[in-house]
């Protein structure tokens, strides 16, 4: 599953790549279900344009109340002046999110795998909860950046720990916006909160406001199967797809059955968080 070098790799660097995890099989078997999920979907129902630099998200009650829903954000570049949209809807979506794993048979089937419970058991989480899942296709031409951001700044716990496990879907290179980490950052802390404010809304509690040292960052070009596991604090990011490939990855983040979760975290669910073996 993992080895012990891979995990002390983890440990050190906080992330590592577990070449190979998922098949080819399994990998097409979840691009095909995103693909038919987005044909059942009416892009007319809801028109959201998701993108880290849009702070119109932060008020955006479509995105903060997705936490036990299957819904779909746009690529930010996806829209003429208009309204209207460049390309078709199927090659405009930046994701879907955030729980097809428990309300999608085949994602649900993938995340809830023996060899997905096997793996959290060697990293430590095997007393773990499901929290958030992702579909993401950094499109062709107009895939949008992620800037650099730890995950616990969204999905913070008491104490701070949760795994982010990236599968690529497609090979993921430095051409289509590949992930790229700062190793060892996760030893610096985290810099920030993202919180639900009193009065509505989301805001950023900043705890450190240095910048990121982004020319520490490092590509992690990583094969179709590859699974990328980043720890909550390790530094991340990806650059815009200017390439005619997509570069689609399925992604999945565990908590510790026994850490607190705020209730002014984003992402609330009134559908209970279930583990590995509650199917
Ligand atoms: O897949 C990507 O491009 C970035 C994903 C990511 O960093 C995240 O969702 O936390």
């Amino acid at each position: 599953m993992i080895s012990n070098q891979q995990l002390s790799e983890y440990r050190d660097r906080g992330f590592v790549v577990l070449e190979g995890f998922a098949s080819e099989n399994e990998c097409d078997e979840l691009r095909e279900r995103a693909e038919a999920l987005v044909q059942q979907f009416d892009p007319a129902e809801i028109v959201s344009i998701f993108s880290t630099h849009e702070q119109n998200r932060l008020t955006d009650d479509y995105f903060l109340t997705s936490g036990d829903k299957i819904r779909f954000f746009f690529e930010e570049n996806a829209f003429n002046a208009d309204g209207t949209l460049k390309y078709k809807k199927e090659k405009s979506i930046n994701k879907i999110g955030h729980a097809l794993h428990d309300l999608d048979p085949v994602f649900q089937k993938f995340s809830r795998s023996e060899k997905l419970r096997q793996l959290a058991t060697a990293i430590g989480f095997e007393d773990s909860l499901l929290l958030q899942s992702m579909y993401i296709f950094k499109q062709p031409n107009i895939g949008g950046e992620v800037t650099c951001h730890q995950d616990s700044t969204f999905l913070y716990t008491e104490p701070i720990d949760i795994v982010g496990l990236w599968f690529a879907l497609e090979d993921a290179t430095n051409e289509n916006g590949c992930l790229w980490a700062i190793p060892g950052g996760q030893r610096q802390g985290l810099k920030s909160r993202w919180v639900r404010a009193p009065e509505g809304g989301m805001k950023f509690e900043t705890f450190d406001e240095t910048p990121w040292p982004e020319d520490q960052l490092v590509p992690l070009e990583v094969s179709k199967g590859s699974l990328i596991l980043l720890h909550g604090l390790l530094p991340h990011r990806s650059f815009e797809n200017r390439s005619a490939r997509s570069r689609h990855a399925y992604t999945l983040h565990l908590i510790p059955k026994n850490v607190r979760y705020p209730n002014d975290n984003w992402l609330q669910r009134s559908l209970p968080l279930r583990g590995f073996d509650q199917v």
